[in-house]
């Protein structure tokens, strides 16, 4: 009935991307390596079905189970994370922040985000992005003392531009966000607040950093980062705001919904409510800690003197100033350790070069590395930084790393 596939390359790329993360160390901050049921679920015939709508209210025929997948997802999610009412339907977290923004804004109005280069998000106000393009952002940032939130700041501008909506959230700041002052600034002004738990959101469901929802009036996350699920997003909010969240992802901005992503996010939010996820996320902490003490023996400036969650920003000027985030990014690479570049606060290179580095623990925790292993980590990133322009050192390198994935193999090599 099928075509033979077997023999379609593609599935040999795939075969090589299971080897290149089972022999490799992965240490992108919003990556994780979903479980098999996950995998299983994303895999599954639910990708066949059109279920334009919501459980109950569909477009097309044939939804019946389709209806009690998506009705879990949303049940778990809202006890998850002790949340009214949720969305699981975004394709992403920037859909999911655009579908907010869509829901309780107009074109033109002004928001409060978190400014890029000091670890907010594109959705977050970046003129390149629809959100900059579309709503009159002003930016808040860090403080050049202790390089945290200024939350002072954050007041001042609230107090003088008056915003509709408030976002907090971030992509590469390794300290806790404290919900409760933005809700109380918020409230200063009467401007809504949307919290974007995109890359805590595993941290939040494990107890380990404040929940955002008893403060938020939107909640957005994504499934994949430390919350360990399938590629996607969702949307949490109180039940005023339900019909406008959900009328603005369908039909505002999405149609069919991926039932086998929404399926594969509901495994994942019943793990996540496991205490065995609470563990997880404590460990994942407890790593940031132990790269951060080993990377810091190696001559390395932590931004904002450490992290207090899944990751950590590096500015590699301190160890080297002539050393890019851009050639560490592709040295680590040929030493089997994957990480990306990062502006750090301020930074006067370009987002393709940069002066900084960004490391995560949430897919080494998940293999069962410990303290002890980030600690060789943090070694092997400072000798390969060190003799980048030696390739034996670098090859050799290479080895030590597939001996550390050999005892921490994420995936059997079936995938
Ligand atoms: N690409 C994600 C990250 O790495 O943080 C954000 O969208």
């Amino acid at each position: 009935m099928w075509p033979d596939s077997n023999n379609d390359p593609v599935f040999d790329m795939v075969r090589r991307e299971v080897e290149r993360q089972n022999t490799t160390v992965q240490l992108i901050a919003s990556e994780n390596f979903a479980s098999p049921a996950v995998l299983s679920a994303t895999g599954s015939v639910l990708t066949n079905k059109y279920s334009e709508g919501y459980p109950g209210r569909r477009y097309y025929g044939g939804n019946m189970v389709i209806d009690e997948v998506e009705s879990i997802a949303r049940e778990r999610a809202t006890a998850l994370f002790g949340a009214d009412h949720a969305n699981v339907q975004p394709h992403s977290g920037a859909n999911a922040n655009v579908a907010a923004y869509l829901a309780v804004l107009e074109a033109g109005d002004t928001v409060l985000g978190m400014s890029l280069d000091h670890g907010g998000h594109l959705t977050h106000g970046s003129p390149v992005n629809i959100s900059g393009r579309t709503y009159h952002f002003v930016a808040y940032g860090v403080t050049p003392s202790d390089e945290r939130i200024d939350y002072d700041q954050v007041r001042d501008l609230a107090l003088e531009h008056r915003p509709k909506l408030i976002v907090a959230g971030a992509t590469a700041y390794p300290r806790i966000i404290d919900p409760a002052p933005f809700r109380s600034i918020a409230d200063e002004v009467g401007a809504l607040f949307m919290f974007d738990a995109a890359h805590i959101a595993g941290l939040i469901a494990g107890g380990k950093h404040p929940n955002p929802v008893p403060y938020s009036d939107i909640v957005t996350f994504t499934t994949h980062k430390t919350l360990r699920g399938p590629r996607g997003g969702a949307i949490l909010c109180t039940q005023d705001l339900a019909p406008a969240i959900d009328k603005a992802l369908f039909p505002g901005l999405q149609g069919g919904p991926l039932e086998h992503v929404i399926a594969a996010k509901a495994v994942a939010f019943g793990e996540a409510a496991t205490p065995e996820f609470a563990d997880y996320a404590g460990r994942i902490v407890q790593n940031s800690g132990a790269l951060v003490k080993g990377l810091a023996e190696e001559g390395f400036r932590l931004v904002s003197g450490g992290s207090d969650n899944h990751l950590l920003l590096v500015d590699l000027r301190a160890f080297d100033d002539e050393l890019t985030g851009k050639v560490a990014q592709e040295v680590l690479d040929r030493a089997g350790i994957t990480l990306n570049k990062n502006t750090v606060p301020d930074d006067p290179r370009s987002p393709f070069v940069t002066s900084g580095v960004r490391i995560g623990t949430p897919a080494t925790t998940t293999q069962g590395m410990g303290p002890a292993e980030m600690g060789l980590i943090a070694t092997l990133i400072g000798r390969t930084l060190r003799q980048r322009d030696d390739d034996g050192a670098v090859a050799d390198v290479r080895s030590e790393v597939s001996d550390l994935c050999r005892r921490f193999t994420p995936y059997s090599l079936a995938g």
